[in-house]
Order: C-alpha cells, then sequence, then structure tokens
C-alpha cells in the first residue's frame, strides 16, 4: 500500500463489521470494485494479505473510488495447482442445512434477447467445449480461497444460443431463490465460465451443483451457484444482494 499514515492492523472480523456499517450507509453502493481496490490502494489481489489490506484500506476511501476504471480485456490471475485452498468454504445467504439438490429433470433455462430459447439438459451442456481455470474467489465479507473450476465459456454459449450481445446484461436465476446479474461486457471476458466441476469432480449442491457461474473478474457473489435459468436483458436485473445495497458492478 502506498500513501497510507501507519494504523493498527485489522482483523478480518473487524472488516467485516467495518463493511456492514459502511455498506448501511450506502458506502458499498458508490465504492466497492475490485478495479478500484487495487488501482487506488496499490494493493496486490494476488495474494491473501493483499486482498486483506485492499478490503482494509478500502475502509478509508471515499467516493474517489467511483473513478475505478473499467476494462473487460483485464484477465484474473491464474494459480498453480498447489495453490489450491483445502477445505475450501462453502458461502450461502441460507443455513447450511437447507442445501438444495439439483430438482428432478432439471434443465436450465434460456430467455430474454436470444434466437434460441430451448432449454438444455445437462448431458448437452457437458458437451459443449470447456475450460478449466484456478483462480481467486474473493467474497465481500473479508476472506479470499483459491479453487479449480471448469466449464463452458459463457461467451461461447451466449453466442451458440443467438444472445444479442449488444444487450446490456445477463441475468441468472437459481433454484434456491438466489440471483445476480453482469454487465455484457464481463460475460464475454474469455475467464467467466459455466461451472460443471470443482476440483475436477461435478459440482456437489453446496458449490452449486449441478452449473454455477464462475466470474473470476469480480467478487464471489456474482458467481451464482445452483442455475436454472439465464436472460439477455437490457433492463436492469438488479439481484439478490445488489437489491440490498452491494455494489452492482463489483468487478475489474
Ligand atoms: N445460488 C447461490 N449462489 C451464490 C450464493 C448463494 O447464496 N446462492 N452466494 C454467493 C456468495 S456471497 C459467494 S461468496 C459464493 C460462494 O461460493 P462457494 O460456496 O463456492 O465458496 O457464491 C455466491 N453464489
Ligand atoms: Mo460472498
Amino acid at each position: 500500500m502506498t500513501g497510507a499514515s501507519p494504523r493498527p492492523a485489522v482483523r478480518l472480523g473487524d472488516i467485516s463489521a467495518d463493511l456492514a456499517r459502511l455498506r448501511r450507509r450506502g458506502f458499498l453502493r458508490r465504492a466497492l470494485s475490485l478495479g478500484g481496490l487495487s488501482l487506488l490502494t496499490g494493493c496486490d489481489l494476488s495474494t491473501h494479505s493483499g486482498v486483506d489490506a485492499a478490503l482494509e484500506a478500502m475502509l478509508r476511501f471515499d467516493d474517489r473510488v467511483q473513478a475505478a476504471l473499467f476494462d473487460s480485456q483485464r484477465m484474473a490471475e491464474t494459480y498453480p495447482a498447489s495453490a489450491i485452498t483445502h477445505p475450501f468454504r462453502f458461502n450461502a445467504y441460507y443455513a447450511e442445512w437447507q442445501v438444495r439438490p439439483t430438482p428432478d429433470h432439471w434443465q436450465l433455462s434460456v430467455g430474454g434477447l436470444v434466437r434460441d430459447k430451448s432449454p438444455w439438459p445437462l448431458p448437452a451442456l457437458m458437451a459443449l467445449p470447456q475450460q478449466s481455470q484456478i483462480t481467486r474467489h474473493i467474497c465481500i465479507e473479508g476472506w479470499s480461497q483459491i479453487g479449480q473450476w471448469r466449464g463452458i465459456p459463457l461467451h461461447r454459449f451466449l453466442r451458440r444460443i443467438g444472445a444479442d450481445l449488444s444487450a446490456r446484461y445477463v441475468a441468472f436465476r437459481c433454484f434456491d431463490g438466489y440471483s445476480t446479474s453482469i454487465d455484457m461486457a464481463s460475460a464475454l471476458q474469455s475467464q467467466t465460465i459455466l461451472a460443471l466441476d470443482f476440483e475436477t469432480r461435478p459440482l456437489t449442491p453446496q458449490w452449486g451443483a449441478p452449473l454455477r457461474l464462475r466470474i473470476p473478474t469480480k467478487l464471489g457473489f456474482k458467481s451464482a451457484k445452483n442455475l436454472e435459468a439465464i436472460e439477455v436483458t437490457n433492463k436492469y436485473p438488479g439481484g439478490y444482494w445488489e437489491n440490498q445495497g452491494y455494489d452492482w458492478f463489483a468487478g475489474v
């Protein structure tokens, strides 16, 4: 970090409390973006301590963070297999005992500004070309972990269904009641995938079975698990946390 006056070390628990306070003040809606975080804090978001430092530094920010740059070509850092976090944490807005198994006869619905609205059964999705990534998952609550996912690049899927790529948003609906949405430029970024596998095995329910979004250029809450529908739209879709004040863009 640069230009910061000395400050006592801040523990992650304290940061979470501070984040909750800032969130209440509407701060996160205006200020929190990963791009702004790394740029304005000078913190390295490729290490756990760097992320902690960035979250801490963010607490000192004001509206200047809004000037955060957006660069759709920006790549999220990737890591070797040795860096994978074990055990990998599970996170959701509901309690663990409520984890939803995949519904019988599950298929992925696609809708909105797309040419082909046929739903996708799992075997059809599994037959599409896939790519693997080892990337860092950063949760707004103040922790991060490195995981490995494999799946269908979203830009390929969107082209395959004849999506209007000039539309503004791609929205995701999940069968646990969760939802989120992203901008089209981020949807088309090459590391944004519809993941089927986690750590070389099919996703299990708590980590998003049978299909989840994995978008390493954004904060963890954008990586929607347990998907049931994708919609391409020009109408702002919001999302579960976004509707409660989380920064909508939430990424680099
Ligand atoms: N369907 C669904 N997706 C979700 C969530 C959720 O509650 N439900 N939580 C989000 C949040 S806040 C985080 S940090 C990540 C957690 O992913 P993980 O359980 O693989 O660590 O999932 C995101 N996607
Ligand atoms: Mo999160």
